[in-house]
């Protein structure tokens, strides 16, 4: 079954999840984009519902997500966790919205496309209502591959993640800051948000375990990649660590190649790539840092080298601000693919 029914040129566009992190950004995103919009909606758990958010100056009140909630909507974010996109994004196309997801509920499934825009964009139109945004972390991974794979095809990825506390939602940036702020007091607080400390601490689990030893984020990794890019050969071995970083993601990642790509070439195709911008000058101290890029929409890359180490190999570093490229931005570029 695919999806025969027409998007407006000013769609209704609700937001699920609209008093989170990835929600708000979301609606920052459609007003910085100018994306066009009838009427927005905005819906959260019965928590949240009753608060007011704004939308281009304007004050909306919160409206608790409900099985009817869809009625009229003709396009869907959602970024309530994926219980909550199992549970209703169904009702969502019932009732005829287009959702674009933010959870890993639907990632994986054969007849939803998952889609980074600067690498597999015509995926979207095979959509049969429901498309998925893939995990932050493999979104600025793969915006920095594709434009390698396509010098020579990649055979093997390692990557080392170093990531925000962000991806654990606006709780786990609170309890950063106070947990580092108690620490620096010689006080102890409990974690919450995170199993451990993470102020003054590096965690190396993101997600639960998996029975092979590897964390789900990691699996999401592996899989992701090789679904986005349709390159199912590509090898990929990831270790995600959380570190005390408020929203953007760092990636040290070792790329192998089939055959020679020199480092000219690289450079060349990566600075050409879209969304990407090359921050690599070691003459000046010149490289992307996590903790100096918030807000901002690029994947940034720098420490490009080669790794002469294996035959064809290079070395490069990959940020992005979570909240943006690696939720938000990337679900609202998708949505502005649907627009007539
Ligand atoms: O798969 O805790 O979208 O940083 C994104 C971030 C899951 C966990 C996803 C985190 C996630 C996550």
């Amino acid at each position: 079954m695919s999806w025969n029914k027409p998007m407006p040129a000013e769609p209704v566009v609700a937001v699920v999840g609209a008093t989170g992190a990835v929600g708000t950004e979301m609606m920052l995103v459609l007003e910085q984009r100018g994306f066009p919009i009838k009427r927005l909606v905005a819906l959260s758990s019965a928590r949240s519902a009753g608060k007011t958010v704004f939308f281009n100056g304007a004050p909306i009140r919160v409206e608790e997500l409900t099985a009817e909630s869809f009625e009229g909507v003709d396009l869907a974010l959602f970024s309530a966790g994926g219980s909550v996109s199992e549970a209703m994004a169904g009702h969502a196309t019932a009732a005829g919205a287009v959702v674009v997801d933010n959870s890993s509920a639907f990632r994986m499934d054969p007849k939803v496309p998952l889609v980074v825009p600067e690498v597999n964009p015509e995926d979207v139109d095979a959509h049969s209502g429901i498309i998925a945004n893939p995990n932050c972390s493999t979104i600025q991974m793969v915006v920095a591959l594709k434009p390698l794979h396509d010098l020579a095809p990649i055979k093997r990825v390692v990557v080392s993640t170093y990531q925000a506390a962000s991806g654990a939602g606006q709780a786990a940036m609170d309890e950063l800051y106070s947990q580092t702020r108690d620490f620096l007091n010689d006080e102890v607080s409990e974690p919450s948000a995170f199993a451990h400390r993470i102020a003054f601490n590096c965690i190396p689990q993101i997600d639960v375990f998996m029975e092979d030893g590897s964390t789900k984020e990691e699996w999401k990794m592996v899989v992701e990649t090789k679904k986005i890019m349709h390159a199912p050969d590509i090898e990929i071995a990831a270790t995600c660590v959380r570190v005390p970083v408020l929203r953007c993601h760092a990636e040290s990642v070792n790329v192998e190649f089939d055959s020679t790509v020199s480092l000219e070439n690289a450079s060349a195709a990566l600075a050409a790539a879209p969304g990407l911008t090359m921050m690599d000058d070691p003459s000046q101290q010149l490289y992307p840092m996590p903790g100096l890029l918030e807000g901002t929409d690029e994947t940034y890359v720098g420490r490009l080298r080669v790794d002469s180490t294996v035959e064809h190999g290079l070395n490069l570093w990959v940020v992005a601000d979570q909240i943006r490229k690696g939720a938000a931005l990337n679900a609202v570029q998708i949505a502005e693919r649907l627009l007539p």
